[in-house]
């Protein structure tokens, strides 16, 4: 049997709307792979789409709990930050990397901060510069168009892309810092969506497109990204573990679709995990 490996996924809960730390441990534990949690904050809900969450940040927690960690020998296979819930955290967070890095860990930073053009509730352009520095501290980076433009001081542009655009952001991209990057919510036809990675050691870019299905469903980017870390945690090379994540990401949006719960409430990914475990198993039907 292969060698169980263990992450350490940082970010919040939110209790309700199924994103960040309610995804990452479904879907990485069905990926095969332990994961750890360092919450970042308690939320009721996420912030998309709800009114008067309640919200308990847990910066004070996170060093103490790597200390404690570190004390007991705990080691990591994968890094993955995502929602943080202060400013404060990025330069605790930077840290933890610093701490718990070996020559064999994968650190992967998804830059959670906006979409669709705009900066979530609760984060500020100081919080864009910070992100962009954590990138630089990462091997994978995996930020959707907005964060992409926005650490990159570009306007942000929606619709189709060309070729040229998204090779073009991917190489901005790895400016940053990281080895490797993913864009996410890729697309150069009107029925598709997907994402696009750039592997900078070798220069390789991969274009991946998924079905698209009309409407933004909250909390995919954390959905893709734990199916996308599950899958390199189980060996994947990077393209084909972005394409996994898409076809597992747009298979659990259609789900959504087709139940007519709202983009709200997240993603139906329960469905669809006993079959990305058997695929990582290679015991796909
Ligand atoms: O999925 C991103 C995310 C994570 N956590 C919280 C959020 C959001 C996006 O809005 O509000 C608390």
């Amino acid at each position: 049997m292969n060698k169980l490996k263990r992450v350490a996924a940082i970010h919040d809960i939110s209790g309700v709307g199924k994103c960040s730390l309610t995804v990452a441990l479904p879907i990485i534990s069905a990926a095969g792979a332990e994961c750890a949690a360092m919450p970042t904050a308690v939320l009721s809900t996420h912030t998309g789409g709800f009114e008067g969450f309640t919200f308990r940040d847990l910066t004070d927690d996170m060093r103490p709990m790597a200390e404690h960690w570190k004390k007991e020998n705990i080691t990591f296979d994968a890094l993955y930050s995502g929602y943080l819930g202060s400013l404060g955290q990025i330069g605790i967070v930077s840290d933890v990397f610093k701490m718990f890095r070996a020559p064999e860990t994968l650190v992967m930073v998804d830059p959670v901060m906006a979409d669709n053009g705009k900066l979530y509730s609760l984060f500020t352009a100081e919080h864009v510069k910070g992100m962009a520095k954590l990138c630089g501290q990462a091997d994978l980076i995996v930020p959707n168009r907005t964060e992409a433009a926005f650490m990159l001081e570009r306007d942000y542009k929606d619709g189709p892309m060309t070729e040229t655009e998204v090779d073009d952001l991917l190489r901005a991209l790895s400016g940053l810092g990281a080895k490797q990057a993913v864009l996410t919510g890729v697309y150069f036809g009107e029925g598709d969506l997907g994402a696009a990675c750039l592997d900078a050691g070798t220069g390789r870019i991969d274009y991946i497109a998924g079905k698209r299905i009309e409407g933004m469903y909250h909390g995919t980017g954390d959905v893709f990204g734990s199916f996308l870390l599950g899958a390199l945690m189980r060996g994947r090379g990077l393209p084909e573990a972005v394409k996994i994540a898409v076809d597992y990401t747009c298979a659990a949006i259609k789900l959504t679709a087709a139940d007519g719960t709202g983009p709200r409430m997240g993603v139906r990914f329960e469905s669809v995990l006993a079959d990305y475990g058997k695929l990582l198993d290679g015991q796909a039907k």
